[in-house]
């Protein structure tokens, strides 16, 4: 590497991407995905043939799986993973007739043929219906929100931070996560660089899902996604990087409807 590409990555490191760029880079990491990441699809036929993710290196398909997942926890790919050597992808082809309106979760697990090592994540994307107007859909969701309560509870942290943490709705869907940081003494924390929700659902097997939240104030952030893909038991991991001290882990246990 060059100087610049050397300063290019140091920056790019002490800037606040670390996590991120660490992932990046190493093993057969994820470069693109398709369906990508909390894309919403507009209709059944607009779904693409394939679930494809390119990879860093070049994935072993017979000790790989790409799995696509309705929110029943069925499967809607026909279990056919092939090997695109040139493009170092995978792909699965989709069963359309077993897809409709919903949430669904992509879950790869992938070994690289370079070095041997195991990388494996999910992710969520939504197919809708785009023959209901957004007024309906609104409503739709205003209805789901009116039926059921939110999720809302507070954590002091060993270093005296208080973590507010709720989902509206608590159930599978699209939800709007918030998070609030504070000290015990009031004082709103400062210093946040990065705030990461990971999501994971032992019993049906899927996650790591991670995104980074959106900063809307001071020690204040909120995320909205599709994420909680199936009802059950969510286990979701709060990660808030601070600038000049430790960061905070929080897990949160979460039962959805
Ligand atoms: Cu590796």
């Amino acid at each position: 590497m060059n100087a610049v590409v050397v300063t290019f990555f140091v920056i790019l490191f002490i800037s606040g991407n670390g996590l991120l760029f660490w992932q990046a880079y190493g093993h057969a990491s994820p470069i693109t995905y398709e369906p990508s990441p909390n894309e919403i699809i507009d209709s059944v036929q607009s779904v693409p043939d394939k679930a494809t993710i390119s990879f860093t290196e070049t994935p072993e398909p017979r000790a790989s799986s790409i799995k696509v997942i309705n929110s029943n926890n069925e499967r809607v790919d026909n279990d056919d993973l092939k090997l695109v050597d040139s493009e170092k992808s995978l792909s699965v082809s989709l069963d359309k007739s077993k897809m409709a309106t919903g949430t669904y979760t992509t879950d790869w697990i992938v070994l690289s043929r370079e070095d041997g090592h195991i990388t494996k994540g999910s992710y969520v994307f939504s197919v809708v219906d785009s023959n209901i107007t957004s007024e309906e859909q609104q409503q739709q969701q205003q209805n789901t929100s009116d039926v059921s309560s939110g999720y809302s509870k507070n954590v002091t942290t060993p270093d005296n931070v208080i973590l507010t943490f709720d989902i509206t709705p608590n159930k599978v869907g699209q939800n709007t996560f918030n998070l609030s940081a504070a000290y015990t003494n009031g004082t709103v924390v400062e210093n946040i660089r990065n705030v990461y929700l990971e999501f994971n659902n032992p019993v049906k097997n899927l996650g790591p899902i991670v995104d980074a939240m959106e900063k809307f104030d001071t020690g204040k952030y909120y995320l909205i996604g599709n994420y909680l893909s199936q009802d059950g038991n969510w286990e979701i991991e709060i990660t808030v990087q601070r600038i000049g001290e430790y960061d905070i882990n929080q897990q949160f246990d979460v039962e959805i409807e």
